[in-house]
């Protein structure tokens, strides 16, 4: 009942909208079939997390059964939890988050249990915790797009007579304590501490921004240039240092510049990548809509479902990338 009363509202506040503006059909049915879900998204910090919206807002539609209420929470994480509070107070029938961080989820969590209103983690991970404060996860291994990085470059320096050689490394990470950041600081930390020739001689936070990465970059470039491998942790971190890098007059390319490292492979990265510029980009799918949809509704069929669900990636590099690859892309 009070699912209907929520839509009723809606529709009448569309309604007295319309009247207000122009003749519209009403949106929204009224019908109790209706799948109410609250999406608390991070923010729009990078062209993956605008990719990641697109996808929820295009697959949790009216057409396809849903009203959605969605909320931005622009980079604070109470602003999430204030947002699913208000999800369980309007008595929405999923709740879906991303969670900036990993921490910091038990006490909302509860209270969504309590209000029995299943939750769907997506894209970033949240702290083990004993409850079962989640119905499913869907989003990334971290850990496992990161070891793909270090291991592509390995075998690069091997293949080219440079797997003993001195190699310096700049590390721009993202949003601190998220688990993408986590996951990809790990495997990198990891492999720098099995190569006593691979040294990180700079690591600062640049927070999934180009903006960021360029400031942290420009601060780095003054301390010093000599920079073999610069490991961004998103395409967005990895344009803003190579703006920095190409200011100062650093060349970024594989063979014979500062070999750039990144993640996410949008559309843009992987345009750097055709150019050279972006060595390898590890691949970090953001199309988690059409997952959610397919959880919800089996769900909605009393279905079983898996909990942890990682989306398909791959990643590219320079010699792989091509034009039909980049125009074949959905992000
Ligand atoms: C990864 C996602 C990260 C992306 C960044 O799943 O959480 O956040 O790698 C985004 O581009 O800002």
């Amino acid at each position: 009942m009070r699912k209907f009363l929520i839509l009723l509202f809606c529709s009448l506040t569309v309604f007295c909208c319309s009247c207000a503006k122009e003749e519209q059909p009403l949106s929204g049915t009224g019908e109790d079939d209706t799948i109410v879900v609250g999406l608390s998204q991070v923010g729009a910090e990078s062209e993956w997390r605008v990719a990641n919206t697109e996808s929820m807002k295009s697959t949790l539609s009216e057409e396809n059964g849903y009203m959605l209420i969605f909320d931005d929470a622009r980079q604070e994480q109470e602003n999430q939890i204030r947002a699913i509070r208000m999800f369980i107070q309007q008595d929405v029938d999923y709740i879906v988050f991303s969670p900036k961080v990993e921490t910091g989820w038990k006490s909302i969590l509860l209270e969504a249990k309590e209000a029995s209103i299943p939750v769907i983690v997506i894209d970033r991970y949240i702290e083990q915790q004993d409850e079962q404060l989640f119905t499913a996860f869907i989003g990334s291994d971290f850990y496992r797009q990161g070891k793909k990085a270090v291991t592509w470059l390995e075998d690069f320096l091997e293949k080219r007579g440079r797997g003993e050689e001195p190699l310096r490394i700049v590390h721009i990470q993202g949003t601190i304590g998220s688990s993408a950041q986590i996951g990809r600081t790990k495997a990198l930390e990891e492999a720098a501490g099995r190569h006593p020739n691979w040294e990180i001689v700079a690591q600062e936070c640049g927070d999934f921004t180009r903006a960021k990465a360029y400031e942290v970059m420009g601060a780095i470039l003054k301390k010093t240039k000599d920079i073999d491998v610069v490991y961004c942790e998103n395409d967005g971190e990895a344009l803003g240092a190579i703006d920095a890098m190409e200011e100062a007059g650093l060349k970024c390319d594989p063979v014979d510049g500062v070999i750039v490292i990144s993640f996410d492979a949008t559309r843009l990265g992987l345009e750097y990548c055709l150019a050279r510029k972006i060595a390898l980009n590890v691949e970090c799918n953001p199309l988690q809509g059409p997952y959610v949809d397919e959880i919800i509704k089996k769900l909605e069929r009393g279905e079983p479902i898996e909990r942890i669900t990682y989306v398909d990636e791959t990643c590219f590099d320079y010699k792989s990338i091509s034009r039909e690859i980049i125009d074949g892309r959905e992000y």
